[in-house]
């Protein structure tokens, strides 16, 4: 009976998640970056990805994401949509659609994406829908905003009744760490169990902030802040920090002779007289970013503390599966 139980849970942690997008859209390449450690300048020795192609990513130990990256060349989206139309749409939780902004045949890859959605609203209609509006980088910064925006709503009217959002993304910046963390982020299991830790872990500690992230990706999983009031002069600091520790793995693994998947730290700490903040390893799969108050007593009471709250979190949340 235990094991029943054990597998069914182990069953509902899978999650089949559809990656789809005209060809040479960028797919891949992003799948690559995120999943498997490559860096943006070594993607573009990728393959074209003929038909569909099956990977599996875990996130967090206890997470499983089934990827099928599906060509994307009109004769598989041909297919997709007309024979393989049931064991395609079926059963997923997320469909994350990407639309390549330098793309010259706009109502084109909009007719596509209708058609997807339609077949998406057919066979699981519950999935989220993540639009990513990629290769940002290619537009002029000026114009990036309005773009975007502009891109938002088309792709909102062609949305039909399903959960959508939209991220602006580039391979070439954070903000492909933002896009993938918040499409993560509603997958995560136990993420009520998660921050109702951490806040309570934050209140204990008198810390500002907060913020969780997965070890190999390097995401964020979420964030809890003492002071809901107060606004932060950088709101793009999670996506930056993922970048900034994926580029530092990737060095320590050059000159250490290990992989970036396996690279890492212990404890990255900065001391100010206004404020503290470190980045440790926490459980197995987790590295935790913590700010603290001012002065050597806040800090190694917060370092000790994180320390002694690793078997604690992993115990009530379950994430170390
Ligand atoms: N400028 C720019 N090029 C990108 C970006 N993402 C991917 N590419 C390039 O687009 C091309 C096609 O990417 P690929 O991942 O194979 O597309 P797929 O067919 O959708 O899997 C490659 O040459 C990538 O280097 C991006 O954000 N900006
Ligand atoms: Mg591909």
């Amino acid at each position: 009976m235990a094991s029943k139980a054990a597998s069914a849970a182990a069953a509902s942690r899978k999650r089949k998640v559809l990656l789809m997008g005209k060809s040479g859209s960028g797919k891949s390449s992003m799948r690559s970056i995120i999943f498997s450690n490559y860096v943006a300048r070594d993607v573009r020795r990728l393959g074209a990805t003929i038909d569909v192609e099956h990977s599996h990513a875990k996130f967090m130990g206890n997470l499983t994401l089934n990827l099928w990256d599906c060509g994307g060349q009109d004769a598989f989206t041909e297919s997709y949509l007309n024979s393989q139309r049931e064991s395609v749409f079926s059963d997923a939780s997320v469909l994350i659609y990407v639309f390549d902004i330098e793309s010259r045949e706009l109502e084109r890859d909009l007719d596509t994406y209708s058609a997807v959605i339609a077949a998406l609203s057919e066979y699981s209609p519950n999935a989220y829908v993540f639009c990513l509006v990629h290769k940002m980088d290619l537009v002029q910064h000026e114009q990036r905003e309005r773009i975007y925006e502009e891109r938002c709503r088309l792709i909102a009217a062609r949305s039909e009744n399903l959960k959508l959002e939209t991220f602006a993304s580039s391979i070439w910046d954070q903000t492909l760490y933002k896009a993938w963390a918040g499409i993560v982020h509603k997958m995560v299991p136990n993420l009520a169990a998660i921050e109702k830790f951490l806040n309570a872990f934050a209140k204990q500690l008198q810390a500002e902030e907060i913020v969780l992230f997965e070890r190999s990706t390097f995401l964020m999983v979420t964030s809890v802040f003492a002071d809901q009031q107060e606004t932060n002069p950088n709101p793009d600091r999670y996506e930056r920090i993922s970048n900034i520790m994926k580029s530092y793995k990737h060095t320590v693994a050059r000159n250490t002779r290990t992989t970036p998947a396996s690279a890492g730290f212990l404890l990255f700490k900065v001391q100010t007289p206004t404020f503290n903040c470190f980045l440790a390893r926490f459980t197995p799969n987790t590295y935790i970013y913590l700010v603290v108050p001012a002065g050597e007593a806040a800090f190694n009471c917060a370092v000790l503390n994180t320390m002694m709250a690793r078997d604690v979190f992993a115990k009530r949340t379950g994430v170390e599966g």
